[in-house]
């Protein structure tokens, strides 16, 4: 039974945690890869709202288990508010939720430096508008090969001296800052005791689970254009939230994997920083926030609002190469007049052939639009393509058409 995956297409709340969630009723394991709490997804279930940031979306299916890769960085006093918010909800998590041992553990000395960061950058106005969930700080420990993970917590001395060398560096780095050593370590030992249950080799896990033909659902956070490679570097998050993620954030081989499933919002939002040739600081941009209630899950931050870019999205598809996009927060459009696409960019008077990686290129492009008239009515009622009104049909046939994949509608 091959893998299957949802991915951001664009530049993250795409909504990909309704459509994990629809997925999760047939769904045996459901995998996070990458990224940390720094993601957010929101989901309604008969009237009681879930917000996960690191926990996968389909522990909310009662027969689903759930695992926390190799790939994702965790802070595990979140792990466990997040954990106790689940189970006060009336979610039992008991014997269906783990968490790789090789996971690298996000340290508050992260989340702190990742404000310090952002501070620093601020006094050139150029901060990126992390999360300041120590993302960035945690990648960085890892590939600089100082970072602490899950397993290093079962040999506590060594756990120790590390977290002290840690602080101590970042010290060199960072200045003096104030900071609870002895606090933190001492929750790590009580931690560590609290943990054990969730702890497993997840690379042995997911391959057994492959390998008994149990149905298995990868859940990337963030998105594509936040990718550490291929997104609007450095305005990026720190892993990869493209295809890649998947199999090092959890030791799949590409074979392995199935249908990619891309979901992309009817027009485009991004959170913090960063180039978005198609952004409305206007009228438009307001109305698509307001109507689509675009405000970030785990920060509370007003996010950013343009029309929908077929340039980023060919550029996504070509990296994930998606078998089918989910197509989401149609409805949020009734009320336009007419709709706007993006489907070129513009350097110079000429017609760009790739997206560019250098952002002043990008910051600079003149993005050419194809216009469509709008629906003017409420489709948040229809269920099926056939429902829809025809110039709303006709928007999603351009959408396929352009890009050469079928869409799932969701609204
Ligand atoms: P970080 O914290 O190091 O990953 O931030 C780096 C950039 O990545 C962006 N980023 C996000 N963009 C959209 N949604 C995200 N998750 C939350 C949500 C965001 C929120 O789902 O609503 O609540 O604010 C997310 N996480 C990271 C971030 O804005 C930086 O541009
Ligand atoms: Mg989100």
């Amino acid at each position: 039974m091959p893998v299957s995956v949802v991915l951001g297409a664009q530049w993250g709340d795409e909504g990909k945690g309704k459509l994990v969630d629809v997925l999760s009723e047939n769904i045996d394991v459901c995998c996070r890869c990458q990224g940390g709490n720094n993601a957010g997804h929101t989901i309604l279930v008969n009237g009681v709202k879930f917000d996960f940031h690191l926990l996968p979306s389909g522990l909310i299916n009662p027969n689903c288990v759930s695992v926390i890769g190799n790939g994702v960085v965790v802070h595990l006093p979140s792990f466990f508010k997040e954990v106790e918010a689940t189970v006060e909800k009336g979610i039992d998590v008991t014997g269906r939720l783990f968490i790789s041992s090789r996971a690298h553990i996000v340290l508050d000395v992260h989340q702190l430096i990742d404000g310090l960061k952002e501070g620093e950058l601020a006094v050139a106005g150029q901060d990126l508008g992390t999360t300041r969930r120590g993302i960035g700080p945690t990648y960085s420990s890892k590939a600089s090969r100082s970072g602490l993970r899950i397993h290093n917590l079962y040999n506590f001395p060594e756990f120790e001296e590390r977290f002290r060398k840690i602080i101590a560096n970042k010290r060199k780095r960072f200045g003096n800052f104030d900071y609870d050593i002895e606090g933190e370590l001492a929750n790590y030992k009580l931690i560590a005791e609290k943990l054990k249950p969730y702890v497993i080799d997840s690379i042995n896990y997911v391959h057994d689970a492959i390998d008994s033909n149990k149905r298995i659902l990868v859940e990337g956070a963030n998105a594509l254009m936040l990718d550490l490679d291929f997104g609007t570097y450095p305005y990026v998050t720190s892993s990869n939230t493209g295809i890649g993620g998947v199999c090092t954030g959890l030791g799949i081989p590409p074979q392995k994997i199935g249908h990619v499933y891309g979901v992309i919002k009817a027009y485009t939002t991004r959170v913090g920083a960063g180039p978005f040739p198609t952004e409305q600081l206007n009228t438009i941009g307001e109305t698509l926030q307001n109507v689509g209630r675009e405000w970030g899950t785990t920060t509370g931050r007003k996010r950013r609002c343009g029309w929908l870019d077929l340039v980023v999205m060919k550029y996504s598809h070509r990296i994930n190469g998606y078998s089918s996009l989910n197509l989401t927060k149609l409805d949020v459009l009734d009320e336009f007049e007419e709709i706007k696409i993006g489907v070129a960019y513009k350097y110079n008077g000429k017609v760009l052939n790739s997206f560019p990686a250098d952002l002043d290129v990008l910051s600079a492009v003149e993005v050419v639009y194809e216009t469509v008239p709008g629906w003017k009515s409420n489709i948040s009622k229809c269920r099926t393509f056939e429902e829809l009104p025809s110039n709303c049909q006709k928007y999603v046939l351009r959408i396929e058409e352009i890009l050469g994949v079928k869409s799932i509608m969701s609204v």
